[in-house]
C-alpha cells in the first residue's frame, strides 16, 4: 500500500480546522522534517469526557501497546512508538496532532461485516459483467449520516466486547435498525444474523484503516469479515432498514468505481478476489 491519502484530507471532518500539508514523500517519521507543524485538534465532543473516550494525557498514562484492562491499546501494525506520552500513527504524518474526533488515544478498534450475495436475474441465474466476463457481488452499504458517504456498515469494538459479537451488532443497528425495532422482531432479526455470522466468515483484512478522523496520535484500526449468503436465501430476505449512524441502507454491486469511505474499497477488492467475482 502507498502512504495514507484520507488520513491527510485538507479539511478535518465536522470542523473548520485544515490539516498541516504533508506531502507524499514527508509522511514518513524516519524523513527528518524540522519544519513539520501540525495542527492541534481535539473535537468538543471528545474534551465533554463521553464513555468512549480516552481522559486528556497528563492526567492520564494509559498502557500502550498492551491490552489495558477492557480496551486493547495493541495494534495489528505491530507496536507503535510513543513520544513524549503520546502515540505515533503507525503509518505516519497526518497534519494534525490530538485525536480529532476519535476517543483513544493510539489505535481504535472496529469491525466491519461485508454482506455479499450474488446479483441474480429474474430467473435466479447469476449476472456476468460485460467486460470482466466475471459474476457480479452485492455488498450491503451505508450511507453515513455523518459525512454521506457510503461504507461497509462497521463500527467500534466495546470495551471488552469480542470481535465476533461487534460485527453483528454493527451489522444489525446500522442495517437492519434493530434498535428501534419492537422487541419481537428483534429476536428474528437477531436469530437469522446469528445464522449467518454463525457460519464462517472469511477474514478479509485486519489492520490500519486510512480513515478521514485519523491524525499523528489517534488512528483507526478494523478487522473485516465477509458473510457470504451464497444461495440468496439468508439475511437476503431480511428488509434493509437503516439505523443508527446510517442514513440509508442498499445492496450495492460491487466495482471498483463505486467511491467508498476511509479504505473500504480496498476491502472489497479483498472480497471480489477472493469470490473470483467482478472487480
Ligand atoms: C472506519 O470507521 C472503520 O472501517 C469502520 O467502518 C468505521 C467505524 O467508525 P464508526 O462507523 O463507528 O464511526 O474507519
Ligand atoms: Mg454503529
Ligand atoms: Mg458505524
Amino acid at each position: 500500500a502507498g502512504p495514507h491519502v484520507k488520513s491527510r484530507c485538507p479539511q478535518y471532518p465536522q470542523s473548520t480546522i485544515t490539516r498541516f500539508t504533508v506531502p507524499d514523500d514527508k509522511v514518513d517519521w524516519n524523513q527528518k522534517w524540522p519544519e513539520y507543524s501540525p495542527v492541534n485538534h481535539t473535537a468538543p465532543v471528545v474534551l465533554k469526557k463521553p464513555v468512549w473516550a480516552d481522559p486528556d494525557i497528563g492526567s492520564f498514562s494509559p498502557k500502550f501497546n498492551a491490552v489495558d484492562g477492557p480496551v486493547d491499546r495493541s495494534s495489528f501494525e505491530g507496536k507503535y512508538k510513543v513520544e513524549s506520552e503520546k502515540p505515533l500513527n503507525p503509518r505516519g504524518r497526518t497534519g494534525l496532532t490530538g485525536r480529532g474526533l476519535l476517543g483513544r488515544w493510539g489505535p481504535n478498534h472496529a469491525a466491519d461485516p461485508v454482506v455479499t450475495r450474488w446479483k441474480v436475474d429474474a430467473s435466479g441465474a447469476k449476472i456476468h459483467h460485460s467486460a470482466s466476463k466475471k459474476p457480479i457481488l452485492q455488498f450491503v452499504a451505508i450511507k453515513r449520516r455523518d459525512c454521506g458517504e457510503w461504507a461497509i456498515p462497521g463500527g467500534m469494538v466495546d470495551p471488552g466486547e469480542q470481535v465476533s459479537l461487534t460485527l453483528q451488532r454493527e451489522f444489525s443497528e446500522e442495517a437492519l435498525n434493530s434498535l428501534s425495532v419492537k422487541q419481537s422482531e428483534r429476536e428474528d432479526i437477531h436469530k437469522r444474523i446469528q445464522k449467518l455470522f454463525g457460519s464462517t466468515g472469511f477474514q478479509v483484512y485486519k489492520g490500519y484503516v486510512d480513515d478521514p478522523r485519523n491524525t499523528d496520535n489517534a488512528w483507526m484500526e478494523t478487522v473485516v469479515v465477509n458473510f457470504h449468503d451464497e444461495a440468496g436465501d439468508s439475511v437476503s430476505e431480511l428488509p434493509l432498514q437503516a439505523g443508527d449512524d446510517a442514513g440509508h441502507v442498499q445492496w450495492v454491486d460491487v466495482d471498483s468505481s463505486f467511491g467508498l469511505y476511509a479504505s473500504h474499497s480496498h476491502f472489497l477488492e479483498l472480497v471480489a478476489r477472493e469470490r473470483q467475482a467482478h472487480w
